[in-house]
This record gives C-alpha cells, sequence and structure tokens, in this order.
C-alpha cells in the first residue's frame, strides 16, 4: 500500500510542477492543455472550473490573446478539437466543443454544447482562448500541394505544442503525405512527443500512425480526400521538427512515382 500511495503522491507533485513553466519568456499561470486553429482550453493552475469571467479574461490577455469567439471555437471544433469541458468564451456564454458523440460527455451530442450567455459571471468554469499568435500551427488546409511544418522550423519546436492540421484535396482525390525532415524526441512508444496521422476527417477515428525519433516515417497516402495530422511535444526535450509535403492526387495516377 505505502509505495502506491507515494507514487500517487510523486505524480501528483510532478503534475503540480508541469502546471507552472516559462513558454515564451513568460511564466504561465494555467495548464496549457490542447490547441487548435489558435483556439485551446485552460483551466485554472488550481484545478477544474475556477475561473471566474473575469479571471478567464485575464487568463487569455496574459498570453496576448483573447477569450474566443463561437465561430472562432466551432472552427476549431471542425478540425478534431474535442473538450470535455465547459469554459468561458466572448461575451460572457460557456460551452465546450463536442467532435464525437459521448454518453459522458455532451449528453450525446455533436457540435459545440453551449449553456449561453451566463448572467452570473461570478460562475466559475474553465476558458477557451484564442491567439492569433498560434495560428502557425496547424489550421485547415485546401491547396491541391503544400509543405507543412512544425512551429518556428527549421527552427527547433518548443515545448507544450499542439498541433491539428486538416487537409482536404477535392473530393475524388487522394492526400499523398511525403516526409522531407523528420526529427522528433525519441522515445519506444513515442509518449513524449509525436506525430499522429488519422487517415479521416478528424482525430478520432482513421488512426495510421504514431511518429517520432528521427527517421523519415514513408510516404502516407489516404483513402479518401482528407487526412488530419496532430502533432504534440511535452513539457521538456525538444527537437529539430519535421517538414513534410502533401500533395492532392487523383486516383488513377496512384501507381505513379510523382515524387
Ligand atoms: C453567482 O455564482 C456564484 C458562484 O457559483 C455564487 O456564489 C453566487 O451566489 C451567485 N450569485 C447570484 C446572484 O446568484
Ligand atoms: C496499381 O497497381 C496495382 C498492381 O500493381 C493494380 O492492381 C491497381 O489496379 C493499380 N491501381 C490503379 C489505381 O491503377
Ligand atoms: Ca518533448
Amino acid at each position: 500500500m505505502r509505495p502506491l500511495i507515494l507514487a500517487l503522491a510523486v505524480c501528483f507533485v510532478l503534475k503540480e510542477v508541469q502546471g507552472w513553466g516559462y513558454k515564451n519568456g513568460i511564466l504561465h499561470n494555467s495548464i496549457w492543455l490542447e490547441q487548435a486553429a489558435g483556439v485551446y482550453h485552460r483551466e485554472s493552475r488550481k484545478g477544474r472550473y475556477q475561473l471566474t469571467f473575469k479571471e478567464a479574461k485575464a487568463v487569455c490577455k496574459y498570453e496576448g490573446g483573447n477569450l474566443a469567439t463561437y465561430e472562432q471555437l466551432e472552427a476549431a471544433r471542425q478540425i478534431g478539437f474535442h473538450v470535455c469541458s465547459a469554459g468561458w468564451f466572448d461575451k460572457g456564454r460557456v460551452g465546450y466543443p463536442i467532435v464525437k458523440a459521448g454518453a459522458n460527455c455532451g449528453f450525446g451530442k455533436i457540435g459545440i454544447i453551449d449553456y449561453g450567455y451566463r448572467l452570473n459571471k461570478s460562475e466559475r468554469w474553465d476558458v477557451y482562448c484564442y491567439n492569433p499568435d498560434a495560428k502557425e500551427c496547424g489550421g485547415v488546409h485546401t491547396d491541391p500541394r503544400k509543405v507543412l511544418n512544425t512551429p518556428g522550423y527549421p527552427e527547433e519546436y518548443q515545448d507544450e505544442q499542439i498541433c491539428y492540421w486538416h487537409i482536404r484535396v477535392q473530393y475524388g482525390q487522394r492526400v499523398r503525405l511525403h516526409f522531407l525532415d523528420f526529427d522528433i524526441e525519441d522515445d519506444t512508444a513515442c509518449l513524449s512527443d509525436y506525430l499522429e496521422i488519422y487517415d479521416s476527417y478528424d482525430d478520432v477515428s482513421g488512426f495510421a500512425g504514431r511518429f517520432c525519433g528521427d527517421e523519415l516515417p514513408e510516404d502516407f497516402i489516404s483513402t479518401g480526400n482528407v487526412m488530419t495530422l496532430k502533432f504534440m511535444s511535452d513539457s521538456s526535450v525538444t527537437a529539430g521538427g519535421f517538414q513534410l509535403e502533401y500533395i492532392a492526387m487523383d486516383s488513377d495516377l496512384l501507381n505513379e512515382t510523382i515524387i
């Protein structure tokens, strides 16, 4: 019993420590959880559902951002941003983005679960912020051909990044990924930092692989006209990052070597 309790206690302390850290030279007073298309979710350092509306606004401002608007939250949701925690967003509204229906989250519904404009701004929730500086990370891409890379490339990526790239080419075409450079913190199960490929419009279904280390992954071709890439880095140790090119391919050209 004792060692288990001790392990749990150590775990808890580590978690607390990770809640604080320097990012872009600023000491963060809340926990960086998830981010998509410039929208990210934060909870108070004290835990879940601890922020009044005023405090929520301050959390976003502190990091150079603002409360997300409903439209920004919905845009992020459409590229796979799924968080099961109600938070303040623009104009004192509260809700959360749900991509995949579940019994324990969102009452089985999909979309922005909207608690409406709160009359009592002293209620305590989490918060959804929008930071235009985070835009370079991920996003929706509909060009037939494009080079994508980790934020800041060719500089090393930073700790605690979460990026979703949603690629959508013309109906009837497929997406071919070709890696040009690849260097992500290495560990055996890619638990620290990783790139995940989903043969799907979101990161809920169609999982096709998780990659880390410095070996170039092989080309990957989608079955349909959409693909989702998710990059995550944890709170320590960075690396060179990756650069890849995607190309929209007509299905009848698939057997040709284009790259
Ligand atoms: C507003 O919400 C806070 C926190 O839940 C509560 O303590 C307070 O009584 C509420 N005020 C009113 C007027 O309902
Ligand atoms: C690609 O080549 C395989 C055999 O090498 C063939 O069975 C398949 O039909 C070809 N696909 C297309 C789209 O031409
Ligand atoms: Ca790392």
